[in-house]
């Protein structure tokens, strides 16, 4: 045992800290994740800090949201990032020029987007927003797009026809370099030399032995151009685009999402019941197609080639936030989460199993710890009634974040905080736990 495991935590002062980084990444209508390498409002971030910020600054909580789904395409997709029109180009990569998204008829012109998108955390970020600081109208204002974001994931991405929605680039999964995405991308050209027609900024602003290689980032850049000059367009995705997967983190979130929806529909004189049969067909669709019983995991599938990614990372743990799991698939999620492939403290759950031989402390997610995925853990473990665990991840995301501040991720081992320092979703997550 290492002596952070005994050290107690100062919560006025955590508590402090995380307000400090909220009130220095406020952007006049949305959060940045982070000043320095993300300047602009992203999907998943912005769900994420919504949850945190109700409990300090409700009204910008509700106002995030706002800003994100004043974005949101005519087809219902919600994109992964929206351009802030007053950071130069140079500053993030790839920026709007690259994305070069048309004027959306019926959509807002003069909004700048990604054309990907991001796990659906919102549904459940307006439910927990509007339990700290309710507010009818807003979620009125929200529910209709909400409902439209789910329609476009489970209707247009149903690639493999199961029910489940697929990414179309590992960027989607927010989960970017997992070994998850290793066997899809593998069978795709790494040609570096893409790379020098751009420049990548994450490697200017982070360091280059944290983030992602240049071979994958090279697919990522190649992917994100396939699909943007297809149109952005959905229809026959296993013939036209290069990467077609069901990640168990995605549609986990998108069936908890029909969950929070089902809440949010009660308040707003909606059905509730659609909603909860959908969260019930993903559930079940889910353990059919991306469990694996003898590793006790999810993983994710290639729907291009049918074949199931034997990596164990902790998109596959993350299930466990579904209430309609049956309590032996939930057994074995919570076995492997407190194993030493994973183990809840003294350092929280890592991205990626601690004993695979191309386990990376440093490298992004591909091994890193990261307070988001841990955070929903928590939930999943209280959900299903594993109370000792639940406290016990809570305390190591605390502790860690007490001893090295509010970082994007941490070594999976010491703690240390890597990556970008000052980093929103770390500290909006902080004050929800400290609520
Ligand atoms: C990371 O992803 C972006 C691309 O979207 C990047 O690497 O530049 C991921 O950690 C993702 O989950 C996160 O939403 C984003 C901003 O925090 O950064």
């Amino acid at each position: 045992t290492e002596d952070h495991d005994h050290q107690p935590v100062d919560l006025d002062r955590l508590r402090r800290t995380a307000e400090t980084v909220l009130r220095g990444n406020w952007s006049g209508d949305h959060m940045v994740p982070s000043r320095t390498l993300y300047p602009h409002q992203w999907s998943w971030d912005a769900a994420f800090i919504s949850i945190g910020l109700a409990h300090v600054a409700p009204d910008r909580a509700w106002r995030d949201l706002r800003s994100l789904f004043t974005a949101q395409w005519p087809d219902g997709r919600v994109p992964h990032i929206v351009f802030d029109p007053g950071v130069n180009e140079k500053d993030y990569f790839p920026g709007p020029a690259f994305w070069d998204v048309p004027p959306l008829p019926g959509g807002p012109s003069h909004i700048r987007t990604t054309g990907i998108v991001q796990p659906p955390v919102h549904a459940l970020a307006a439910r927990m927003i509007h339990r700290v600081a309710p507010d009818a109208e807003e979620l009125r204002w929200l529910y209709p797009r909400l409902v439209a974001q789910q329609e476009y994931l489970l209707k247009h991405r149903d690639a493999g026809g199961a029910g489940l929605a697929s990414i179309v680039h590992p960027w989607e999964s927010g989960l970017d370099n997992s070994p998850s995405w290793d066997d899809a991308l593998a069978q795709l050209p790494a040609d570096v030399r893409v790379l020098d027609r751009y420049q990548r900024r994450d490697v200017q602003v982070s360091v280059a032995t944290h983030r992602p290689t240049n071979a994958d980032y090279a697919r990522y850049i190649a992917l994100a151009a396939s699909y943007r000059d297809n149109g952005y367009q959905d229809f026959d995705l296993l013939e036209r685009h290069g990467f077609v997967v069901e990640c168990p983190a995605f549609n986990a979130l998108t069936a908890d999402a029909e969950l929070a929806l089902a809440e949010i529909a009660a308040v707003v004189g909606a059905d509730p019941g659609p909603h909860r049969e959908r969260a019930a067909g993903i559930t079940q669709a889910m353990i059919e197609r991306l469990y694996d019983p003898e590793t006790g995991l999810f993983h994710t599938l290639d729907v291009r080639t049918g074949k199931r990614s034997k990596a164990r990372c902790v998109n596959g743990l993350m299930p466990l936030i579904l209430p309609g799991l049956p309590a032996r698939v939930a057994a074995s999620l919570a076995d492997q989460a407190a194993s030493a492939r994973f183990g809840l403290s003294p350092v929280p759950v890592p991205s990626y199993d601690r004993t695979a031989p191309d386990f990376d402390p440093l490298r992004y997610w591909r091994g890193p710890v990261w307070i988001n995925v841990n955070w929903l853990l928590r939930r999943g473990f209280a959900g299903h009634g594993y109370a000792a665990e639940a406290e016990a991840l809570r305390q190591a995301m605390l502790s860690v974040v007490d001893r090295s501040g509010c970082f994007e991720y941490f070594h999976p081992t010491t703690g240390e905080g890597i990556g970008t320092p000052e980093f929103s979703w770390t500290a909006a997550l902080i004050l929800d736990l400290l609520a």
